[in-house]
């Protein structure tokens, strides 16, 4: 039960509006939205979570919303004009909230999109706003930013990275994030693999990891959604020879048997990565994480403890933290997982952001 709340909120979610939740195409903030549904119905709150139609999460009550997907903002340059397709999921999401708002306490954005921030001034239940990304467009920046302002205390984020990358850097709450552990076996004897998960596209620099698989000689397996076929095309043609293979986008419980059992996991993000699920799932399953010293992942790894943080763009760095892969104790990879990450930490970070927010 809570510590904080005498009585349960009653909170309404609203997820993000690039994909069916399930589909991989929301990318990690599908396993953040899940991780907080369980982290705060544990704590005896109620939720509703307002979603694209096709989700899939289990264990709590969804709506369902029909609807055009919004654009994925990442691939959009900094001046990117703000985009509504005819009939919006986004929008309908929205609308349906509007109606609703007076059965909650609270309503709790995912989506990284101009239309959930604009409209806060226009609701009367407070809003509290994950932004799941670092800066990426001039309109999202000065929209957030508005919010931020405004609504003192209402925007969270995944590190303090992320936060460094807008100008509201000091009106952002970081959260980290939290995951249900007790989903993550620990692996003590790893097969000779590396591993790499994540949405296939440009900005999470898969080939640097690929070319790092080759010139240290071990197969590294790669998991997640294929984003852009023509980047995963590129580096097959780039790179014949390197020992790959490609194992497809599984769920949490087929992902963890899998990467548990690689020695380690390579992160290679070309952009300032918010958070880095992946670096927890990894740690969880006892397996060290090598990262470019950027983003998310470089206020996780531990480095000589439990990974390596590497020069960011270094395929040399890359492969020099391989060769030292073996002075890591797995078992303190998975301490750390449980002592910060689990999702109980994440509970009373995410329960003091709304006691703070709301009174
Ligand atoms: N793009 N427009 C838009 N809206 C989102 O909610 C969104 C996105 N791109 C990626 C994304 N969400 C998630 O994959 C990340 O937040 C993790």
């Amino acid at each position: 039960m809570s510590q904080i709340f005498q009585k349960p909120l009653k909170i309404l979610l609203l997820s993000t509006s690039v994909g069916a939740l399930g589909s991989g195409l929301g990318g990690g903030v599908e396993l953040t939205l899940k991780s907080v549904a369980q982290a705060l119905s544990r704590r005896g709150h109620s939720l509703t979570i307002v979603a694209p139609e096709g989700s899939v999460l289990a264990g709590v009550s969804l709506v369902p919303i029909a609807g055009t997907l919004q654009i994925t903002a990442q691939t959009q340059g900094r001046d990117a004009l703000v985009t509504i397709p005819q009939n919006s999921v986004l929008g309908n999401m929205w609308d349906y909230a509007r109606q609703v708002q007076r059965e909650y306490d609270l309503l709790f954005n995912f989506a990284y999109d101009w239309l959930p921030f604009y409209l806060t001034p226009f609701f009367e239940r407070p809003i509290a706003h994950l932004v799941s990304m670092g800066s990426l467009t001039d309109a999202m920046d000065q929209m957030i930013e508005k919010v931020a302002v405004e609504f003192e205390g209402t925007i969270g984020v995944h590190s303090l990275a992320q936060a460094e990358t807008f100008r509201f850097k000091n009106h952002c709450r970081n959260l980290q994030n939290g995951f249900d552990l007790s989903l993550y076996q620990f692996c003590s004897q790893p097969k000779n693999q590396l591993a790499w998960v994540g949405r296939i596209a440009p900005e999470k620099g898969l080939e640097d990891a690929v070319a790092a698989a080759e010139i240290v000689g071990i197969p590294l397996k790669i998991w997640g959604v294929i984003q852009d076929e023509a980047y995963w095309q590129k580096i097959l043609a780039d790179y014949p020879t390197a020992p790959i293979e490609y194992g497809g986008f599984l769920s949490t419980t087929e992902l963890q048997q899998v990467l548990g059992e690689s020695r380690a996991l390579l992160m290679t993000p070309r952009w300032v990565e918010a958070f880095g699920n992946v670096a927890i799932e990894s740690l969880a399953c006892g397996v060290p994480v090598i990262a470019y010293r950027r983003g998310g992942p470089s206020e996780i790894v531990r480095d000589g403890e439990t990974g390596w943080l590497v020069e960011p763009d270094s395929v040399d760095g890359l492969v020099s933290a391989i060769h030292k892969i073996d002075s890591l104790d797995r078992t303190l990879c998975r301490q750390q997982a449980e002592a910060h990450y689990s999702l109980e930490a994440f509970g009373d970070r995410l329960e003091s952001w709304f006691a703070a927010l709301l009174h």
